[in-house]
C-alpha cells in the first residue's frame, strides 16, 4: 500500500485489502500473473486488443500529457505490504497488465441457491448472458471514468493532484484489462466483441454513449473529480466488494485485485474534498469570517464555500445512489440467487442463511404521496441493501471533514441528502424529494433546485478557480497542500515532468 495514505483511511484500506499476491510476469508483452504464454490462443486474441487499447488511450486518455513523464505506480505483486514500485513513466508506456488475487482452494460459492457447492472455474453455462452483462458494465464504466477526467489535467491544482489524477486513470485502464481478460478468455466470440464494444462507446455520446448513467455526466472541474473520486469510486468499491462474493471464482479473484487499487481512489476522493474544506476554514479565520454563508466575502478570498461544497456533494451522492440500479429489482434478485453477485461481505455476513428465501428487507418508497416503509422480500430488495451499505460507508469521510470543520470553529455540518433527493432510477425516480426528506410539487422543487444543487452562479465560480499550478510546489489558493507526498517523496516533489 502506498505510503501516502493518510491513517484515517485505514478502514477503508482494510476492508478491502486482499491478503496475498502473486509476483507478476513482467517479460510478456502483456504483464500478468495468469501464466498467459500457456494458453496461446488467448494471448494472440488480448495481444491483438492491446493495440487498439493504446489507440483508444492516446485518443481518449488524458489531454496533452500524453509524452509527460508521470511518477506512478505500478503493480508488481508479491505481498500487501510492497505490491507495488514507482517510477517515472509516459502513459501510453504503462504496463497494464492482467492481475488477479490467489486462488483459494476449497473456495464454495458463498450464496444463493448453490450455496455450499464448488465455486465455479468455468461459465456456468445456464447463467452466461447474466454473468456476462454484469462484467460488461463493470467494465464499461473504466474507460468511462478515464473519459469523463481527460481534460483535467490542463487546470490541475498542483503537480501532486495531478500525479494522483493519472494515476486513478491508469489504474481504471487496468480495470479495464481486468473484465477485458474475462470476456475474452471465457466468452469466446460474444466475449471478444462486447471488448472491442467497451473502446467504442463513449462518455456522453448521443449515440453510442457508456451503459449507466453517470458516467455520461462531465467531470468539468477538480472539483467535481474529488467528488467523484470519494462518491463515485466508492460505488466502484461496493460493487467489486459485491462481485468480489461471485461465484465465478476468476470474476471474484479479479474484483479482489482491484479493489487493492481503489483504496488510492478513494483516498484522493477524501483527502481532496478535505483539502478544499482545510484551505476554506484556514482562508476564513485569516480574515475573520464566521459565517459560512457570507459567500461573496469567503469566494473573494479564492476558496470555496462550504455551502457550496455541500450543493457539490448532493449532486455527486444522488447521482452515484443511481448506480445501484432500482432499490427493488429482478435482476439484482437474479444476480444474488444464481450465486453471481453477493452481498457487501457476503461471506463474513452472520445471521442469515446466505439464501434469503424467507427473509424480509425494509425499504423506503413512495406509495399514494406518501414516504413508506415496506417489508420486502429480501432477494428482490438485494440492490436497496447495497445501497444502504453504501450509504453508511460514505459517512466516514464526511465525519472526518465535519470534524475539521468543528476544529476551525466555523459553524457548519456537511450531511448527506435524504436517500430520495435528485433521483433518476428506481422507487424515487419521479418524484421531488427535498435534502432533508420533504416530498414536495415539481414547481416547488424547480424553485428550491438551486439551493441543493450548484447553480450556473456555482459553477461560473468554481470554473474561475481553475487555473493551472503547475510549477513544483505550488498549490492553488483554494486545496491545502497534502501532509505526506507519494512514496515519501516531499510534496513540492516534480511528479509530473512536463515537456
Ligand atoms: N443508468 O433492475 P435494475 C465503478 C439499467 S462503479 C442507466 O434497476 P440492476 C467505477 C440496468 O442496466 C461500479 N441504466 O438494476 C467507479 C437494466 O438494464 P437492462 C460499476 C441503469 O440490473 C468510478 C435496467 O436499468 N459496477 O466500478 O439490478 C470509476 C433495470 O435494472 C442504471 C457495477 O455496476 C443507471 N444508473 O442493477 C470507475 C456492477 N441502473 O439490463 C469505475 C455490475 C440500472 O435491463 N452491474 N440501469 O438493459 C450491476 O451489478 C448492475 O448492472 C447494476 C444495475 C447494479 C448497475
Amino acid at each position: 500500500m502506498s505510503q501516502a495514505d493518510d491513517s484515517t483511511l485505514v478502514e477503508d484500506i482494510e476492508s478491502i485489502q486482499s491478503d496475498k499476491f502473486v509476483e507478476v510476469n513482467y517479460d510478456d508483452r502483456i504483464p500478468n500473473n495468469v501464466d498467459l504464454s500457456s494458453d496461446r490462443q488467448l494471448q494472440r486474441a488480448l495481444e491483438s486488443w492491446q493495440p487498439n487499447y493504446v489507440d483508444w488511450w492516446k485518443e481518449m486518455g488524458p489531454e496533452g500529457f500524453q509524452n509527460a513523464d508521470v511518477y506512478l505506480r505500478t503493480a508488481v505483486g508479491v505481498d500487501p505490504a510492497g505490491w507495488a514500485k514507482f517510477g517515472y513513466v509516459k502513459m501510453p508506456d504503462y504496463r497494464w497488465g492482467i492481475l488477479l488475487a490467489p486462488k483459494v482452494e476449497g473456495r464454495t460459492i458463498p450464496h444463493g441457491k448453490h450455496k455450499g457447492e464448488p465455486a465455479w472455474q468455468e461459465v456456468p453455462g445456464e447463467y452466461r448472458s447474466l454473468l456476462k452483462r454484469l462484467i460488461v458494465v463493470q467494465g464499461d464504466t473504466e474507460p468511462a471514468s478515464v473519459e469523463q477526467q481527460r481534460w483535467l489535467g490542463a487546470t490541475a491544482p498542483s503537480l501532486y493532484d495531478m500525479r494522483n489524477l493519472f494515476q486513478v486513470n491508469v489504474e481504471e485502464g487496468r480495470h479495464l484489462w481486468a473484465m477485458v481478460y474475462l470476456l475474452v478468455k471465457y466468452f469466446g466470440k460474444d466475449g471478444r466483441e462486447e471488448a472491442q464494444a467497451l473502446l467504442e462507446r463513449r462518455s456522453g455520446h448521443q449515440d453510442n454513449p457508456r451503459i449507466l448513467g453517470a458516467f455520461n455526466e462531465k467531470t468539468p472541474d477538480w472539483l467535481s473529480f474529488f467528488m467523484f473520486t470519494y462518491f463515485t469510486d466508492r460505488d466502484g468499491k461496493m460493487q467489486l466488494a459485491a462481485l468480489a462474493e461471485s461465484g465465478f471464482d476468476p470474476l471474484s479473484r479479479s474484483c479482489r485485485f482491484m479493489l487493492t487499487e481503489e483504496a488510492h481512489h478513494l483516498f484522493v476522493g477524501e483527502t481532496g474534498v478535505g483539502r478544499t474544506v482545510e484551505a476554506t476554514c484556514a482562508a476564513m479565520n485569516k480574515a475573520g469570517i464566521t459565517d459560512p454563508y457570507d459567500t461573496e466575502a469567503i469566494r473573494k478570498l479564492g476558496v470555496v464555500d462550504l455551502p457550496l461544497l455541500q450543493r457539490k456533494a448532493n449532486f455527486h451522492m444522488s447521482v452515484t445512489r443511481d448506480l445501484f440500479g432500482s432499490e427493488i429489482s429482478s435482476n439484482g434478485a437474479d444476480a444474488f440467487n444464481t450465486g453471481l453477485k453477493g452481498r457487501f461481505n457476503e461471506a463474513k455476513l452472520e445471521g442469515d442463511d446466505h439464501q434469503l428465501q424467507d427473509a424480509f428487507y425494509k425499504v423506503q418508497r413512495v406509495v399514494d404521496g406518501q414516504l413508506v416503509w415496506e417489508d420486502v422480500p429480501a432477494l428482490r430488495a438485494i440492490n436497496s441493501r447495497l445501497l444502504d451499505d453504501y450509504i453508511a460507508d460514505c459517512q466516514g469521510g464526511i465525519d472526518r471533514w465535519n470534524k475539521a470543520i468543528e476544529k476551525a470553529g466555523i459553524n457548519f455540518k456537511i450531511s448527506q441528502p435524504h436517500k430520495g433527493f435528485n433521483r433518476r432510477i428506481g422507487e424515487f425516480a419521479g418524484h421531488h424529494i427535498s435534502p432533508s426528506g420533504e416530498l414536495m410539487g415539481a414547481e416547488a422543487f424547480a424553485a428550491a433546485k438551486g439551493e441543493w444543487l450548484p447553480n450556473d452562479a456555482d459553477m461560473a465560480f468554481i470554473h474561475s478557480l481553475m487555473k493551472p499550478h503547475h510549477a513544483p510546489g505550488q498549490y492553488a489558493s483554494w486545496i491545502a497542500p497534502p501532509r505526506m507526498g507519494i512514496n515519501q517523496q516531499p510534496v513540492d516533489y516534480e511528479y509530473v515532468k512536463i515537456d
